[in-house]
């Protein structure tokens, strides 16, 4: 049997995540660009991948897995000797919390703000949306920016570096973006030296300079 993994993803999306992580494990992969502007994750061949229409999606040995926590956790399975995913039972639990929140909490709540179609059919609805949206990702932002703070390690799940980190790390690229704009560096200093030190790891850095992403 091939061991053929590739990654789909679009440059600075939240397959991002997925893409560190194959780095970080050292896997040998094939990344394969979807691009939003030209409808590419709409496209009959990428919808027999993924019919969510929606990057990331992995696919190994013909066998696709969508959604960023379970591609995650996939990733760090198939690469155990990177360490990628805590073994502590504790640690683990605060890795999968992460990984939920970041899906569910983080991108949700920036969706409002860049996605609002998806929420409202009309022009004032749409405002609403976007300007609600913004209001609630700024707490969710200001939340991770406390939970950090208060953190006596460098790496949000046990004392190593995890999927969860690498998941993170896109949002708070999302967080200095044109959309939402913030001055992350001032507003977020605990989340900024996460980023940094996310930034500093050479898997990380072969991710962002793929996609042509600017490093935290
Ligand atoms: N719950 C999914 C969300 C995936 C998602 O929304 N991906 C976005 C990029 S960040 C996408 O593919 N958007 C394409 C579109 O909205 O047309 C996951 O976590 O993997």
């Amino acid at each position: 049997m091939s061991n053929a993994l590739t990654l789909y993803y679009s440059p600075g999306a939240c397959s991002l995540a997925p893409h560190v992580a194959l780095e970080e494990a050292g896997a040998a992969f094939d990344a394969v660009r979807i691009s939003f502007a030209d409808g590419e994750q709409r496209s009959p061949a990428f919808l027999a991948i993924n019919p969510k229409a929606r990057v990331p999606a992995l696919v190994h040995d013909g066998f696709v897995v969508t959604e960023n926590p379970a591609i995650l956790r996939y990733i760090a399975r198939t690469h155990p000797a990177a360490g990628l995913w805590p073994d502590d039972p504790r640690d683990e639990a605060r890795c999968a919390e992460w990984l939920a929140w970041c899906a569910s909490g983080l991108h949700v709540a920036y969706a409002h703000t860049r996605r609002a179609e998806r929420y409202a059919a009309t022009d004032a609805g749409r405002t609403d949306v976007v300007e609600t949206g913004k209001a609630a990702t700024r707490r969710v932002w200001e939340e991770v920016e406390a939970k950090l703070a208060a953190s006596a390690s460098d790496w949000v799940a046990g004392d190593r570096f995890s999927v969860a980190d690498a998941y993170l790390v896109v949002f708070w690229t999302w967080g200095r973006g044109a959309n939402l704009g913030y001055d992350m560096p001032a507003d977020f200093p605990s989340w900024t030296a996460h980023a940094r030190r996310v930034g500093a790891r050479p898997g990380v850095q072969r991710a962002f300079a793929r996609e042509g992403v600017a490093l935290p």
